[in-house]
Formats: structure tokens, sequence, C-alpha cells
């Protein structure tokens, strides 16, 4: 079977340090946190800053030193900000970060409930204007699907020739609100996107390892993290990041799957190979 990428969302903008003490805000602690998931398999990094009291913020300059400041300590790693940000941000502020040309970033290809009145919203003018700065800036997205809906708007944003090959998609499931993530749940989106795409699945909550298990299985690849989970098993806290990618390493081994390096992805994924 074909390698295995492992992403790792190691911050998120949602989860805090009252959740799990070993969710990273400061600097140091955004290094701490990318140096071990990559130690442990991870070659792409999904991430949202913080202030260091723990806000999250779209600053691109707080982007740029968190940025330096892993590339710097953590040597060669596919780092992937989220333009997505947090529930209630602007359009203009989401976007700002693809202005330091990083190698990927998300892109949220629709509008889902988040629980309560919260709703993170991406209406299809939204996605549109996200696509085009994106690729204007020589960013490569990742298309964050919440449901089937939102692949369904890919696939006519792809056919306007607004959302390029190569497309590689995140299916994002078990958001309260959201899609569930159930096997057949995914066994229809896996079905549903063209065969010369790739995608990653990012289970949240109990979630995680059900998902990343039949994304193993399958051929697919996984998406862990603190953002998305902040447990190792029922009850019992992941201590790192590092702690969700090992598990997954271990379920990838049962499986035989390979786990791409940071060279591996590139080439998996046709980074930089946007038509
Ligand atoms: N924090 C959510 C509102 C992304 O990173 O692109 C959006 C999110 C998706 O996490
Ligand atoms: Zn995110």
């Amino acid at each position: 079977m074909n390698k295995l990428i492992i992403t790792c969302a190691i911050s998120g903008a949602e989860v805090t340090k009252e959740h799990n003490p070993a969710v990273p805000y400061t600097i140091d602690e955004m290094v701490r946190e990318a140096r071990k998931a990559k130690e442990a398999g991870a070659s792409i990094i999904h991430l949202h800053v913080r202030t260091d009291d723990g806000q999250p913020t779209q600053d691109k300059a707080r982007y740029k030193e968190v940025i330096d400041a892993i590339k710097k300590e953590v040597g060669d790693i596919i780092i992937q900000p989220s333009t997505g940000g947090a529930v209630g941000m602007s359009k203009e502020e989401r976007i700002d970060v693809v202005s330091l040309h990083p190698e990927m970033s998300t892109l949220d290809c629709g509008s889902v409930n988040f629980g309560g009145d919260e709703v993170f919203i991406n209406s299809e003018n939204d996605i549109t204007f996200f696509a085009q700065e994106i690729y204007k800036h020589g960013v490569y997205p990742e298309l964050e699907c919440f449901g089937k809906m939102h692949i369904d708007q890919v696939l006519r944003l792809h056919k306007k020739g607004i959302i390029k090959d190569p497309m590689h998609f995140s299916f994002v499931l078990g958001v309260p609100g959201g899609m569930t993530a159930s096997e057949r749940d995914f066994l229809f989106l896996k079905e549903s996107i063209p065969t010369n795409a790739t995608y990653s699945v990012a289970g949240i909550g109990r979630f995680e390892f059900p998902l990343a298990e039949l994304a193993i299985k399958h051929g697919g690849h996984v998406r862990v993290g603190l953002e998305d989970n902040l447990y190792i098993e029922k009850g019992v806290l992941a201590s790192s990041n590092a702690d969700l990618v090992k598990k997954v390493v271990e379920l990838a081994k049962s499986y035989n799957r390979d786990i791409a390096s940071v060279e591996d992805t590139r080439r998996i994924l046709q980074l930089g190979g946007q038509s």
C-alpha cells in the first residue's frame, strides 16, 4: 500500500490548557509540540496560532514568528496554517497568513454548525475568495469538508476552474452539528471524490482513532492532534500531540503501512504542482 501521511493539528483555536495542559500557546510550546510530532511520524503540521495567554489569533506577524521558529528548530516539515481561524473572524483576517507563502493552507469548503449558537460560516463567495487568494500566493490548499455537500461544493468550483488539480481533501467528521464518522459515512465520502484526488481524515473527539483506522485500511491519510481530540484513550488525557501521532503509527504498522517522510508527502500530494 501507499505510504501514510500523518498530519498533526497541534493547537487549534477552540481547545485550551484547561481542557489539556499540553495545548501549546507560546512560540516555545508550539516548537516543542511540532518537534515531538515530527519525531513521532508527522510530516505536516496543521497550525493555528495563539497569543501567549491562549487567545486564538490570525495575526500574520505571530504566524511568521511561529513558522520561522518551527522551521529553525524542527527542520524540514510542511506547515499548513489554518485559514479557518476561529468562529466569528472576518475572511480578511483569516486569509492574511497566505501572503507568507506557506507550502499549504486549509480551504474550508462550506458552512457548518459547531454546536449551540456557533456557526462556522463559509459561503460560496467566501470559498471562491479564499481559493483565489490561496492560489494567487502559490499555496496548496487542503480542502476541508465537514460533510458530503462540501465535496459537492468543491466539485462545482473545480468545474468552474476556481479549485484546481491536484485536489487533496480532508474529511473532518464528528463535529457536533456536522456529519458523523461511521464507516458508512466514511465510505460515502471516499467514493464521492474523484479517483485521482487524495484524502485525509480528521475525526473529532472519540471519532479520532476509529476514523483513522478506516483511512489506514483504505489507503487514505490521517490527521490527529489536540485540536481534534484531547484523549489518548477514554478518560486519559494525551500528554502531548506526539502521543496521538504514535498511536496512529502503531495502527499503521498493524496494516503494514509505512509512514510518509516529508519528502514522500510532497511527492504523494504533488505539492507545488497546481495546474
Ligand atoms: N477553528 C475552526 C473554526 C481550519 O483550520 O481551516 C476552523 C478550523 C478549520 O479549524
Ligand atoms: Zn484547524
